[in-house]
């Protein structure tokens, strides 16, 4: 079976960029897949040292998880400080990776802003550690929203550049497997990982401007639909997201250059796990005034049930903390097993 690894920060309250973005397709990949989902705590303190409540955070993001469908038992939920191979592996990494490729990093330039001698050094080797959570289970897909792409195109380079550099050791501590990297057939030990970005909404827009991604830093709460927000929040919010004067067309062509319409649009057909075109086909011709109450039915009737999940799970969090411990053991199994092969590939003793 393949193996799945993604993970979410916990930053604060999540929303349905994170949610469509990201914990749906975690949610849908369980059927065929061996899948490794993680609360990634170490990279919550790379933007912002200090957090209130940072367990707080982990075990509600441990709970959306839980709440929106994925099975503990089947597979594993943790979170990432409790596991420190993949701190251990990130240090390897530092050192393949070029501060070049680091600095080239859009998500680095738009969180360091125009301060960036002050930004942290974590912030600066943030994909280096997300290589590592991947790598230390030389897991081979990855499900992410978009904004994520340009991050798995470096764990690839960090992998390759590993493989290449270290092809005769990992030939002579027999752990490798035959690849292909480019045209060239290589002895690699790490796998090129495959990003899973697919799906009608794989950027979700703030709801108040369709050119920004929609983000829990967004200081207009009015930008998303957080997962905790009540049935009446979500109307409001949908009831209040910018649109232009036209109607919906009925044909895909028709969304070109309407970026709020084409993120309406794209939201629904992503709730409603169907394409846009379909969407399309049901409300052309329709004014946002009919499709926005359809739009904001359909999210209440697939978030509220998440909703109230989560807030059950949150009340007494001894089942969350159970199912943190256990997918750590289990986890940490693994990535012992995979760092243990990497010391020998680089030479340390153990
Ligand atoms: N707007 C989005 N559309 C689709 N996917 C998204 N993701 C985030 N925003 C969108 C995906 O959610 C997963 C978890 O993201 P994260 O934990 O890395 O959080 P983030 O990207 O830092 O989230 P925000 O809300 O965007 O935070 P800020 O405001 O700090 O930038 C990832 O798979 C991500 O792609």
């Amino acid at each position: 079976k393949p193996l799945v690894f993604s993970g979410v920060q916990p930053t604060g309250n999540l929303h349905l960029g994170n949610y469509l973005g990201a914990i749906r397709k975690f949610v849908a990949l369980q059927e065929n897949n061996d899948c490794i989902y993680c609360v990634v705590d170490l990279h919550a303190i790379t933007a912002q040292l200090v957090h209130d409540d940072l367990r707080g955070q982990i075990r509600s993001i441990a709970a959306a998880f839980i709440a929106s469908g994925i099975d503990p038992k089947k597979h594993i939920v943790f979170n990432q400080s409790a596991v420190p191979q993949h701190a251990e592996l990130a240090w390897v990494f530092n050192c393949v990776a070029r501060i070049g490729w680091m600095n080239r990093m859009t998500q680095f330039k738009d969180k360091a802003g125009k301060d960036r001698e002050n930004a942290s050094l974590g912030l600066l080797a943030y994909p280096s550690l997300m290589a590592a959570d991947i790598l230390v289970y030389r897991a081979t897909h990855v499900p992410v929203g978009d904004d994520q792409k340009q991050h798995l195109e470096l764990a690839r380079d960090i992998a390759q550049k590993f493989n290449i550099d270290f092809q005769e050791k990992i030939r002579a501590a027999g752990t490798g497997v035959d690849m292909v990297v480019g045209e060239e057939p290589i002895h690699g030990f790490f796998p090129l990982v495959e990003p899973l970005i697919d799906g009608p909404a794989p950027r979700v827009m703030s709801l108040r401007d369709g050119t920004k991604k929609m983000s829990k830093s967004d200081p207009s709460d009015l930008s998303r639909i957080n997962l905790m927000d009540d049935p009446e929040e979500i109307a409001k919010k949908i009831r209040k997201a910018k649109t232009d004067p036209e109607g919906l067309p009925s044909e895909l062509e028709g969304l070109k250059g309407r970026p709020e319409a084409d993120n309406l649009v794209g939201i629904y057909a992503a709730l409603a796990d169907r394409t846009k075109a379909d969407v399309l086909a049901e409300y052309g011709g329709q004014q946002f005034s009919v499709f926005k109450p359809a739009l904001a039915d359909l999210a209440v009737h697939v978030l509220s049930p998440i909703t109230s999940e989560m807030r059950r799970l949150m009340d007494d969090t001894t089942h969350i903390d159970a199912i943190l411990k256990d997918g750590g053991e289990r986890a940490r199994a693994r990535a012992e097993k995979v760092m243990g092969d990497v010391f020998d590939i680089v030479g340390f003793l153990r």
